[in-house]
């Protein structure tokens, strides 16, 4: 008889999908299988192709194990790919976390603690993982906070604007709609739980339109691919509404009962004709009215828009006009129509009660301390002062890799007067300038809570296996280190069943969201691992006001933007670096784009997913005219360069990308030739709304290597 066990455990990977996964254990404890949750009616019982191998990750001989320190006179920089360890030495916890605590006492009393910056993201996105323990301890020790911004911020904001709550178009609905636009998304590489949903209703009727400047798989399977100039959407959309409203295809009763400045927007969109946006955004004026025609004139019509748009310096614009477009036509009253961007809204985390932020008041600074852009990293760790960046703690992140203006990072990564530490599953291109690292578990290997920003269901993630050699979670690393720090309150030694009770408000039924009431650990134990939030089907989220907006409507024209010196009408204004700027030396708009087969830097370490991704990861992909101009052929070494760097690449021309326009994709830095990775081209200026980055809207040179 065998004596397996299936464990319930969630994805935590940064994806909208959140996918149930069943993890079968062996009697030895060793995993040996993984599946999507077949119960779970978005996971539908399959995984991505990146997580389909998740055991190759868990198990890899690359796994950090244990806690490390650089050994003397290795100074920080880039170490080659495999050959990492040798810069370190091991050591253990007590060792470790001793010598990180009086580090930071020492910086803290000698600069104050604003000088520790604390630098996370999703590496994991459970409740817990991604904020809780940690939060509570650099708010109590008084250091910088950090405004995570390099996601999702400009069209977060965006969407809170117009509607006042980030909810969206159930996805177990999209099988209904009569007409799918895909609008800065790519659903098959980042968000394929949606895919079977698009493919059901496109068998019932249903058109599926692409707008993305790239062709991606996405693209490449719809009836209708518009190839828009990168950072356009804003005009594409309000020239939409121009048709719209031109042929009198609004839903006026919707628009009366629900929103808030029409009248302005009425006026504001007149200027956007079709005519005038094809210049802009590369599409027919011809192919603008037609769009919005068959937008209107279809339902239930639905926009899965996605964070790719909001990725351009016009990207908060362009997130408000695009979300404005089913406020326009009424398309929220019809299930299966409307639009998503996020659903994570709906989950009513404790979150005061996880993050603590009161507890800045108990720091030594007795108040709530300094925020810093997480965006903007090359700055704070070269330039900032007030106190200078001392101490860099990262976890759930590889900034080296992943944040913009990489040359000003790095430089300030290697800086050896920075105490950096990092808590890490694998070594990566961040650490490489780490003074410490220490080895964080999987998912497979700690408890979690968590919702999603793509679907309404809460799940419990169990551990599936004990942790392998010394990793630990980030609930522990920072409740021990709190401990060595002499915090005394309680809330330090909260275990992760206390934090998912208080995540739950298990307590406290009375202060429940009713969407969430009555979830409990328990009651999602005994649902299988997982419940759908406590809404009545169809769920409608903006079928009927009120709305959380200050006028209580959606809103078309926002006095709060307004009173923020900010454009209350979106507005097309041309990204800086963009070919309507006129920057002769940088003609060409780069996409440093995503892998479909890695997530954001993650998983590039492993040959599996590296095999599938391609031979080559690092190319790159312009238009035939493009390359021609600058006698560049298929297959050629290209050096692509701006005023902040220069990679050489080979380039394929492929028909991906339209002209003016030229891709790559994000990969670690140590596994290119010359150590360096797309974020080398990219700024950190900032999104128009949200304070985020920018990384679309990067104009460069290309030319031919000889
Ligand atoms: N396989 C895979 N899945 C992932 C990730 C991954 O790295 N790999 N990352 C995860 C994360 S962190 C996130 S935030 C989500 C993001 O999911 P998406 O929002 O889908 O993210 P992106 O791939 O950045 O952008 C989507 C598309 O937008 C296009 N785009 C770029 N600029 C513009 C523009 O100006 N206008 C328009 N209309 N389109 C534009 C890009 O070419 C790209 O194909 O995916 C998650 N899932
Ligand atoms: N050029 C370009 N740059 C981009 C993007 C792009 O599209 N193009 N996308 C941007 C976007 S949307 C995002 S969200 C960011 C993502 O940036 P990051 O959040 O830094 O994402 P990852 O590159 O996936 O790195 C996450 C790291 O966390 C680690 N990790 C996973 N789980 C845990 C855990 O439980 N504990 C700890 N301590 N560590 C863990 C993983 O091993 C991994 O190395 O990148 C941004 N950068
Ligand atoms: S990365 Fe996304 S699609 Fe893949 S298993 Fe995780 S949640 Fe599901
Ligand atoms: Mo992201």
């Amino acid at each position: 008889m065998s004596s397996e066990k299936t464990i319930h455990a969630v994805c935590s990977h940064d994806c909208p999908d959140s996918c149930g996964v069943l993890v079968t254990v062996d009697e030895t404890g060793r995993a040996t299988r993984m599946q999507g949750d077949p119960a779970h009616p978005v996971t539908r019982g399959f995984l991505c192709g990146k997580v389909a191998k998740y055991l190759d990750r868990v198990y890899s001989p690359d796994r950090l194990l244990y806690p490390m320190r650089r050994r003397s006179g290795v100074p920080k920089g880039p170490l080659p790919f495999g050959r990492e360890r040798d810069a370190f030495e091991r050591i253990s916890w007590d060792e470790a976390l001793d010598t990180i605590a009086r580090k930071l006492q020492q910086i803290s009393d000698d600069y104050g603690p604003e000088a520790v910056l604390p630098y996370s993201y999703a590496g994991t996105i459970g409740v817990l993982g991604y904020g809780s323990m940690d939060r509570r301890f650099f708010h109590r020790l008084g250091a910088s906070q950090l405004d995570r911004t390099i996601c999702s911020t400009a069209g977060g904001d965006a969407l809170l604007s117009v509607y006042g709550r980030k909810l969206g178009t159930d996805t177990e609905l999209f099988p209904r709609a009569r007409y799918i636009i895909v609008w800065g998304g790519n659903v098959h590489g980042n968000n394929i739980h949606l895919w079977p949903m698009i493919e059901e209703a496109r068998r019932n009727g249903a058109k599926l339109v692409v707008i993305d400047p790239y062709k991606t798989r996405t693209a490449k399977l719809a009836d209708w691919h518009i190839a828009v100039n990168p950072g356009t959407d804003a005009a594409l959309a309000l020239a939409m509404m121009h048709v719209v409203l031109r042929e009198c295809l609004e839903d006026r009763a919707y628009i009366a009962e629900n929103t808030h400045g029409f009248d302005a927007l009425k006026q504001h969109v007149q200027d956007y004709t079709p005519e005038r946006v094809a210049a802009w955004t590369g599409v027919a004026a011809k192919d603008i009215e037609r769009l919005a025609r068959e937008y209107a004139t279809s339902r239930p019509a639905v926009i899965r828009m996605n964070y790719g748009v909001q990725r351009s310096q016009n990207g908060g614009a362009s997130a408000r006009a695009i979300a404005m477009l089913p406020a326009l036509i009424g398309a929220w009253k019809h299930p299966g129509g409307g639009l998503q961007l996020s659903t994570s809204g709906a989950f009513s985390w404790d979150k005061a009660a996880l993050e603590r932020p009161d507890l800045m008041l108990e720091s030594p600074l007795k108040r709530h301390a300094r925020v810093v852009n997480m965006t903007q990293l090359g700055h704070a760790l070269t330039e900032l002062d007030g106190p200078p960046v001392k101490a860099l703690f990262v976890y759930n992140s590889n900034p080296a890799a992943i944040a913009p203006d990489q040359a000003q990072v790095l430089r300030g990564m290697k800086r050896e007067d920075l105490f950096t530490v990092v808590h890490e599953q694998f070594f990566t291109d961040t650490t490489d300038y780490a003074d410490m690292v220490l080895p964080a578990t999987t998912f497979l290997e700690h408890k979690d809570v968590q919702g999603a920003y793509g679907h309404y269901y809460v799940q419990i993630s169990n551990a599936a296996i004990e942790p392998l050699g010394e990793a630990r979670s980030n609930v522990w690393v920072f409740g021990q280190l709190a401990q060595r720090m002499g915090f005394p309150e309680p809330c330090f030694r909260d275990s992760e069943d206390d934090l998912i009770a208080q995540a739950l408000r298990e307590d406290q039924p009375d202060k429940q969201d009713p969407w969430m009431a009555g979830i409990t650990q328990e009651t999602l134990d005994a649902a299988g691992g997982h419940q759908r939030l406590k809404f009545t089907r169809p769920f409608l989220p903006f079928a009927s006001g009120p709305f959380l907006t200050p006028s209580g409507k959606i809103e078309f024209y926002s006095e709060s933007l307004a009173a923020k010196g900010l454009d209350p009408l979106p507005v097309f204004h041309p990204p800086v670096e963009s070919r309507h700027a006129g920057v002769p030396e940088y003609p060409l708009e780069f996409l440093p784009r995503k892998a479909d087969n890695y997530m954001n830097s993650t998983f590039a370490n492993l040959p599996g997913h590296q095999k599938m991704e391609s031979l080559h990861t690092n190319y790159l992909e312009m238009h035939a005219e493009d390359a021609a101009e600058r006698g560049i052929a298929d297959g050629d070494m290209v050096e692509i360069f701006n005023a902040r760097g220069r990679l050489r690449m080979p380039v394929h021309v492929n028909g991906s990308v339209p002209r003016g326009v030229i891709a790559g994709r994000l990969n670690w830095n140590k596994l290119s030739p010359e150590g360096n990775n797309v974020n080398l081209l990219t700024s950190q200026r900032l999104t128009d709304i949200g304070g985020g980055p920018t990384f679309y809207s990067t104009l460069v040179e290309a030319r031919k290597c000889l």
